[in-house]
């Protein structure tokens, strides 16, 4: 137990030795931040004495919340009994081993084999790593461009920030060059007039129109969340992943999912894959593999892929110190336990997510909110000043930082991202605790309409 200080002192050490990430460090040294010392069930609690209900899961990793026993006692014997152990060199340990049993069993059929890193963003760069490598070893070297889409999130290292396609992080990165992006299926903001199936169509038709472009025989991979998270809880239209899922089948590119936010429950199974109907050869995964206890991420590589690999070529030059680290792998292997010997996902898929998006649509009258959109445990609100016109409630995203910062006074913790608010409950709350959140939410927006002067 960390000797509890007080919290005055705490932020003032904050703020001046602790760089956050994603963070204006400047005004942040300047008005420090809130210090999160305790959590249970669904609630955080920080050293002012205020207690929230966590609408983001952590940072959509704590889909089981946080009073999870069998993962810490998992991850307390493990190190009890073997701490670190490296898997290079021909070791490996048991919770690693157990672990990529386990994931072979719960992912789609085609997966069996893993490749552990300790993030989502570095699994990302193994992702480039692994497709490169593949055509390489097929005598198809002259294919390594990766198409990805535009305000997509794959992770901060320098691949996985070139993969993404936030403008903000490309300004501050000099990305990969042989990385491209097309348009995400975002029918809200960039839809038009069309309607949102014939719109997804379309935006699904750039990926063969920039495989034309580059040149089949360049184009190596093509690298999507199934649900852009970080994005904004983008719901892609029904026609998008079907159609994206032809010209995959039809070209010779590998499909890398990259489940780290839906995989594990988000969207209602146990992968978003799975709920778009996606044949992907290769999977990202990260954050709630541990339920956020632990730092774990890899990729799921596919047969098509992995045979290659395994059918000979020599050294895979790639790994990390910590990659399948035993305390990690051990709390994985409690979470993939919980989740298969529970009916949380099921629970949460037919009875809990049903009771959000249902109560969730009743803000759709709401004067400042322009689009309810979900799947899942995983949803959006676009807050606007004019429903017809799509107008912003104001420039810079103000009118969702406003709401945000007044559901968080309340006890509610959500995110913004643009001009949307964005959740992301643990799949353990209960339909009670589901209306608690409608209904802090709803104060919020209700605030948030006051105060931009909206009726
Ligand atoms: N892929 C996806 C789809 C992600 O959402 C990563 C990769 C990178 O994972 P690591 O473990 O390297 O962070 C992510 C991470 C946000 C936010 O503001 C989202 C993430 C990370 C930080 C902030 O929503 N997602």
């Amino acid at each position: 137990m960390n000797t509890p200080a007080d919290s005055a002192t705490l932020k003032q050490l904050d703020r001046a030795h602790h760089l956050h990430p994603f963070t204006d460090l400047h005004t942040y040294a300047e008005q420090g931040g809130r210090i999160v010392n305790r959590a249970e069930h669904i609630y955080i609690h920080d050293t002012d004495g205020n207690t929230m209900l966590d609408g983001m899961s952590g940072l959509w990793c704590c889909n089981l919340g946080y009073s999870q026993q069998a993962i810490v006692e998992a991850v307390y014997q493990q190190l009890q009994e073997l701490p670190f152990y490296n898997n290079f060199f021909k070791c490996s340990n048991q919770p690693a081993v157990e672990l990529a049993k386990l994931l072979s069993e719960v992912t789609p059929p085609q997966f069996n084999h893993v490749f552990f890193t300790n993030s989502g963003s570095e699994a990302n760069d193994t992702n480039i790593r692994l497709v490169h490598r593949y055509y390489d070893l097929i005598g198809k070297p002259e294919k390594k461009l990766i198409i990805s889409r535009k305000n997509a999130y794959h992770g901060s290292t320098i691949a996985a920030g070139s993969l993404g396609g936030m403008a903000p992080m490309h300004k501050q990165v000099i990305g990969l060059d042989y990385v491209h992006h097309i348009n995400q299926p975002h029918w809200f903001e960039n839809g038009g007039d069309l309607s949102p199936e014939d719109y997804g169509v379309q935006v699904a038709r750039e990926l063969e129109a920039k495989i034309d472009e580059l040149g089949e025989d360049k184009v190596a991979a093509f690298i999507a969340e199934p649900v852009q998270g970080a994005g904004g809880v983008i719901i892609p239209p029904s026609t998008y992943w079907p159609e994206v899922q032809r010209i995959c089948d039809e070209r010779d590119i590998l499909l890398i999912a990259d489940e780290v936010i839906c995989g594990f429950g988000r969207t209602g199974k146990w992968f978003g894959s799975e709920t778009y109907g996606l044949k992907p050869h290769l999977m990202t995964f990260a954050k709630a593999i541990t339920n956020g206890y632990m730092p774990l991420g890899g990729v799921m590589v596919g047969d098509k892929v992995a045979d290659v690999l395994l059918a000979g070529g020599g050294e895979f030059t790639h790994g990390l110190t910590y990659s399948g680290h035993p305390a990690a792998c051990a709390a994985g292997i409690a979470t993939l336990n919980i989740l298969r010997q529970s009916s949380i996902i099921e629970t949460a898929a037919s009875e809990v997510a049903p009771h959000f998006q249902r109560r969730l649509r009743e803000f759709e009258d709401h004067p400042i909110v322009g689009q309810v959109r979900g799947e899942g445990m995983f949803a959006a609100l676009e807050l606007v000043k004019d429903k017809a016109s799509r107008a912003r409630l104001a420039p810079d995203s103000a009118g969702a930082v406003h709401c945000r910062d007044r559901a968080n006074s309340n006890g509610l913790m959500v995110r913004q991202t643009g001009d949307a608010m964005i959740m992301a409950p643990p799949l353990v709350c209960s339909t009670g605790e589901i209306d608690i959140l409608i209904e802090k939410l709803g104060i919020a927006l209700d605030e948030t309409a006051s105060h931009f002067g909206v009726k």
